[in-house]
C-alpha cells in the first residue's frame, strides 16, 4: 500500500478535512504492514474503497427559537460502510460539526463496530445546531425538524442513528416521537438509546463508560496493575463521563478531577455518588460549566479556569469529552505529574503527537475505538432486545457488555502484541477492525 500517494489524493480532494484526514492516517499507519501481505486486498482496491463514505445527506433544518426568531441549521447523515451490517452510529449536535468531524466519526465507527463482534456498519450524523443555552422547548422543536428529513434516510435494518455529544435520552425521546409520527410505524429498532419504558435497553446510558472501565481493567491486569486505589482525572461531565465515574468509583478507584470548556474541577479526596449524580444536573441545564460542581460542593471541588483535567496528578488519565482534547504538551504534563496510564474514551480524544509520546514513554495507551465500543455494543444490544421483542435484565446486558469488552481486548491482544512482548493497542483496535471489514468486502464483491 502507498499510504503518503493514498493520503495525498485524499487531502486533494477534500481539502482543509484535518480530523477526517488524521483519523484516516491513523488507521493506514497501522495496518500498512498487514495490508501488503493480502494481494488481494489490494487488488480490489479495499483501502481506496473503505477511506470514503457509501454516501452522504446534507440537508437543511429550520426551526422556530423561544423568541419566535426562525432559525436554520445544516443536518448531516454520513453513511460511511456497510460491509458487516446496517449503517449504526451516533447524532452529534454541536457548533463545530461540520462534514470533515462527521466523516472522521463515522470511519472511525466502522472499526469500532467491527471490534464489537455484532453486526453493525459504521455511520455517523448530526447538526451544527448547538444545545447550550437552548431551552426544553428549543430541543424538542429542533429535534421535531432534525427528524422531518433524517426520517427518509433510516430504518431498522438500513441505518440506527444513536446519541453521541449533545444527543442523549431527552433528544433520542424527541427524534422517536417525530420518527413514529411520520413513519406511521412503532418501529422500536430505528434509533437506538431510547427510554426504558418504551424499547430502551437498561444499562445503555451507563454502558459507553462502564465499558471503558471494563477495558481498563483488562488492560491494566495485563500489565500486572489493578485499578483499587488509583487516582484517576477525567474530562467532561456528560453522559460518557458519568459512566466512567460510576464505575471508576465502584471498581475502587478515585476520580481526582473532571472538567469543562470552562477549566477543571480538582476533588481531592475522589468523586462522591452525590457529586456524580450531580452531573445528569449539570448536563440537563445546557449551561456547559463545570464550575458548576464547585459552587454545589465547595467544601469537594475546587474549580479553576482556564485549566485542563490533564493538569491535575493522577494515575490514570480518562478523555471522555472531544476530540483532539490531551495534547503532547498535556501527556508531558501528565507524566511529570505522576501519570502511568492512558484510555482514550473520548473519539479521537489524542493528538497524535500525545500517543507518540504515551508509546514512547512506556505509558500504557488504548485508543478510544477499543475502550468506548462498549457504548455502541449496547446499541446493539438494544436492537437485538427490539427485534426479538423482549428486554434483558441488568444483570443479561451488564454480562454481556464484560464478554465483549474482554473479547475486544483479545483482539487488541492477537494484533497488536509487539516483538518484545508489548502490546500497541492502537495497531492491535485498527487491525482487528480492519481485517473484518476488509475480508467482508473482498467477498462482497466490487460494489
Ligand atoms: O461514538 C459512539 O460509538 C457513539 N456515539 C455511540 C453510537 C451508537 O450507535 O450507540
Amino acid at each position: 500500500m502507498k499510504t503518503a500517494e493514498i493520503m495525498a489524493n485524499l487531502a486533494a480532494k477534500h481539502p482543509g478535512e484535518n480530523e477526517y484526514l488524521q483519523a484516516v492516517q491513523e488507521v493506514l499507519e497501522s495496518i500498512e504492514e498487514v495490508y501488503n501481505q493480502h494481494p488481494e486486498f489490494e487488488k480490489a482496491k479495499i483501502v481506496e474503497r473503505m477511506v470514503e463514505p457509501d454516501r452522504i445527506f446534507t440537508f437543511r433544518v429550520t426551526w422556530v427559537d423561544d423568541k419566535g426568531e426562525v432559525q436554520t441549521n445544516l443536518g448531516y447523515r454520513i453513511q460511511f460502510n456497510s460491509a458487516i451490517g446496517p449503517y449504526k452510529g451516533g447524532l452529534r449536535f454541536h457548533k463545530a460539526v461540520v462534514p470533515s468531524m462527521l466523516k472522521f466519526l463515522g470511519f472511525e465507527q466502522t472499526f469500532k463496530n467491527a471490534l464489537t463482534t455484532l453486526p453493525m456498519g459504521g455511520a455517523k450524523g448530526g447538526s451544527d445546531f448547538d444545545p447550550v443555552g437552548k431551552s426544553n422547548d428549543e430541543i424538542m422543536r429542533f429535534c421535531q425538524a432534525f427528524m422531518t428529513e433524517l426520517w427518509q434516510c433510516i430504518g431498522p435494518d438500513q441505518d440506527i442513528p444513536a446519541g453521541d455529544v449533545g444527543v442523549g435520552g431527552r433528544e433520542i425521546g424527541f427524534l422517536y416521537g417525530m420518527y413514529k409520527k411520520l413513519a406511521r410505524e412503532y418501529n422500536t429498532g430505528v434509533l437506538t438509546g431510547k427510554g426504558a419504558t418504551w424499547g430502551g435497553s437498561i444499562l445503555r446510558p451507563e454502558a459507553t463508560g462502564f465499558g471503558a472501565l471494563y477495558f481498563t481493567q483488562h488492560l491494566l491486569h495485563k500489565a500486572g496493575k489493578d485499578i483499587v486505589g488509583k487516582r484517576v482525572a477525567l474530562s467532561g461531565f456528560g453522559n460518557v463521563a458519568w459512566g466512567a465515574a460510576t464505575k471508576a468509583k465502584q471498581l475502587g478507584a478515585k476520580v481526582v478531577a473532571i472538567s469543562g470548556p470552562d477549566g477543571v474541577c480538582e476533588i481531592p479526596d475522589g468523586i462522591t455518588d452525590e457529586m456524580i449524580a450531580y452531573m445528569l444536573d449539570m448536563r440537563a441545564s445546557n449551561r456547559n460549566k463545570v464550575e458548576d460542581m464547585a459552587t454545589k460542593f465547595p467544601e469537594k471541588a475546587k474549580f479553576t479556569a482556564g485549566k485542563k483535567a490533564w493538569s491535575v496528578p493522577c494515575d490514570i488519565a480518562l478523555p471522555c469529552a472531544f476530540q483532539n482534547e490531551l495534547s503532547e504538551d498535556d501527556a508531558k504534563e501528565l507524566q511529570k505529574n505522576g501519570c502511568w496510564c492512558c484510555c482514550e474514551v473520548s473519539n479521537m480524544g489524542c493528538q497524535p503527537g500525545a500517543i507518540h509520546y504515551f508509546q514512547n514513554n512506556g505509558i500504557l495507551f488504548a485508543p478510544g475505538k477499543a475502550v468506548n465500543a462498549g457504548g455502541v455494543a449496547t446499541s446493539g444490544l438494544e436492537m437485538t432486545q427490539n427485534a426479538s421483542h423482549i428486554s434483558w435484565s441488568a444483570k443479561e446486558v451488564d454480562d454481556k457488555l464484560h464478554f465483549i469488552m474482554e473479547s475486544i481486548h483479545e483482539q487488541c491482544v492477537k494484533y497488536g502484541t509487539q516483538p518484545d512482548g508489548h502490546v500497541d493497542y492502537v495497531k492491535g483496535a485498527n487491525i482487528a477492525g480492519f481485517m473484518k471489514v476488509a475480508t467482508a468486502m473482498l467477498e462482497q464483491g466490487i460494489i
